[in-house]
């Protein structure tokens, strides 16, 4: 095994014994949400993917250990250190890694996570993408490359409209990743359960899910999926004022100067406020409901296996 892996006991039996398992990601905790709520978010994730017939495995970095399934201390640990826990991508796990230090991981660096572990699906709230303005300042996500290159499922609930996104499918589109509507042919836009845009399949139950990342696999091809899971409708938020909300969150984060990496928590802690924390609400009950249907998923695709 990797020296850089370290895999829970629990999770490790349930992958050798072909049981399922989801991914969770942790920059959610530390980055998304502000605490006690990541802390209380994340386990009660950790727990519907349970009541759902799976495995959770929380990654992140502790100690220079790429760590799946992190325990209920490291969860509260992650989340209580908060934005001082580095936020992760690709680029940043060599030196993390190699220094000892610890990270939140990415939508990328849990696929990473999953991927060396032997977990084939990942549950989440909402993925990187390309941002607006990417023609001019070319800040597209990694996760949109680990999409390309890694084969693990992703379930999220669709993109913000924090990012643009319309390139950001152009961009899953050119890189060969499959973008699948969750018992709807719209892709979904995180706090609202419709974007205007259509995505490229609609797949109505995880068997169907399951079957078409199979088919992906057998065809020998390396790279993920990414399947998005509308809002429950009674939490979607009025699509008017969160786009206002976000507009405005966005401008403020142009004229402020803010770039790299530190856009999307920066949007995030702004819309929640700005919402009075409507928004951290619809962004918990998205995530559940993500949870349990990666779980569905994952069941899924042993049963196939
Ligand atoms: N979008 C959300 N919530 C999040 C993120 C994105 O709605 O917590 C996090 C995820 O970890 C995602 C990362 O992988 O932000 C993308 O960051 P960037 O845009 O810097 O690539
Ligand atoms: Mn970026």
């Amino acid at each position: 095994m990797n020296r850089f892996l370290k895999v829970s006991e629990e999770v490790s039996e349930a992958i050798h014994a072909h049981k399922p398992v989801v991914a969770l990601e942790s920059t959610i905790i530390s980055h998304g949400m502000p605490y006690p709520k990541n802390v209380e978010t994340a386990l009660n994730v950790e727990r519907i993917v349970r009541q759902n017939g799976a495995v959770p495995a929380t990654v992140c970095i502790i100690g220079g250990k790429l760590t799946v399934g992190a325990s209920a201390e490291e969860i509260e640990y992650l989340g209580k250190t908060g934005l001082k826990v580095p936020k992760a991508s690709r680029r940043d796990l060599a030196v993390l890694l190699s220094q000892g230090l610890d990270g939140a991981t990415t939508v990328t660096t849990t696929m990473i996570g999953a991927h060396l572990a032997g977990i084939s699906v990942f549950a989440t709230g909402g993925v990187g993408g390309v941002h607006r303005g990417a023609e001019t300042t070319m800040d597209i996500s990694a996760d949109l490359e680990e999409l390309a290159k890694t084969p693990v499922c992703v379930v999220c609930a669709g993109c913000k409209s924090i990012l643009d996104l319309k390139l950001t499918l152009e961009y899953l589109e050119t890189k060969g990743v499959p973008v699948i509507g969750y018992q709807t042919g719209e892709l979904p836009a995180f706090y609202t359960d419709k974007s205007g845009l259509k995505v490229d399949y609609r797949l109505d139950s995880p068997d169907e899910v399951a079957g078409a990342f199979r088919a992906q696999r057998e065809l020998g091809f390396d790279g993920g999926m990414l399947v998005t899971n509308p809002i429950p409708h009674q939490y979607a938020m009025d699509p008017d004022e969160i786009n206002a909300t976000i507009d405005q969150a966005v401008e403020e984060c142009r004229q402020k100067g803010i770039s790299g990496k530190a856009i999307t928590p920066y949007l995030l802690d702004r819309i929640q406020r700005l919402t009075g924390g409507r928004s951290l609400e619809s962004n918990i009950q998205l995530v559940y409901n993500n949870a349990a249907l990666g779980a569905k998923i994952a069941c899924a695709l042993c049963k196939g296996a």
